[in-house]
């Protein structure tokens, strides 16, 4: 099957002090997405930050956003309602009001790195039950095992529509360490015909991913999940890590999905 790559250009927490290359702007973040667009990538995870390069939820920055990724490409955008470890709740839910293609349900609360990200019972069944109301598909960010064992109660809820599309996420402090048999252990718990990638995050960014596609999954690349092209190198782009999981992919027999490939497999409106 075609393989999904998403581009993940910014994320929560890396600035430009780490890598100059991380787009932070509007405009940065809709320059970095049409690059990777050209290079294979058919959805993107967005992140939006403030001029002082914190997260925000803000909505104007969110629509600029947006419009400015539209006006260059016909990715599928998936906003980030994790939007980053200081912004309340009830500010990254509204995000889902722009109706984007797509967007993250994050299904439980956990320590995340140095802080504390928190999904509320109650406030993730607000956001699942708005997003399907507005047919925002919900890309479910699973950090272990017990996260997959809430998002299955979340569809017995009827809170969430199949096929189910979770990221595996791995290498966050307070989730499940980047190893191979943390990823085959839940790739293998996935409800039969759901859809899945892994988020890598950290060093063993480049090889997890590798597994994941090997295993039939789809990718995630960009520096919101790792700065490093290799060790001691800096990712000079976002595309440059897009155009490696490309070629893992087309290494791997996997065709890159097309924008409209990609609304077949995933089921979106
Ligand atoms: N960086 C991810 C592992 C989300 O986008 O909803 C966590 C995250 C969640 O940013
Ligand atoms: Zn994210």
């Amino acid at each position: 099957m075609s393989a999904v790559i998403t581009v993940a250009t910014t994320g929560p927490i890396a600035t430009t002090v780490s890598n100059p290359a991380i787009p932070t702007t509007p405009e940065q973040i809709a320059g970095a997405v049409a690059d990777a667009y050209e290079a294979g990538a058919s959805i993107a995870h967005v992140h939006l930050r403030d001029e002082h390069e914190r997260p925000t939820a803000d909505l104007g920055v969110a629509r600029r956003t947006i419009d400015l990724i539209a006006e260059r490409c016909p990715i599928l955008i998936q906003l980030s309602t994790g939007v980053g470890l200081s912004v309340p709740f009830v500010d990254r839910e509204k995000l889902v009001e722009l109706r984007p293609r797509m967007a993250t349900l994050n299904p439980c609360t956990m320590t995340f790195a140095n802080g504390e990200f928190r999904n509320p019972p109650q406030d993730v069944r607000r956001l699942a039950a708005r997003m399907q109301e507005l047919g925002v598909k919900a890309e479910l960010e699973i950090y272990d095992t017990g996260h997959l064992e809430e998002c299955l109660r979340l569809r017995d809820e009827g809170l969430l529509p199949e096929p189910l599309q979770f990221s595996i996420v791995l290498g966050v402090r307070g989730g499940m360490a980047a190893t191979p048999e943390n990823l085959v252990s839940m790739a293998g718990r996935l409800p039969a015909g759901s859809i899945w990638q892994v988020i890598a995050v950290g060093r063993r960014n480049l090889e997890l991913t590798a597994m994941g596609l090997a295993l039939g999954g789809n990718a995630r690349a960009g520096m919101e999940d790792t700065l490093y092209l290799r060790k001691g190198e800096l990712a000079p782009s976002n595309r440059a890590l897009v155009e490696r999981a490309t070629a893992l992919a087309v290494a791997l027999d996997r065709k890159i999905a097309s924008v409209e490939e990609t609304v077949g497999l995933l089921g979106l409106a």
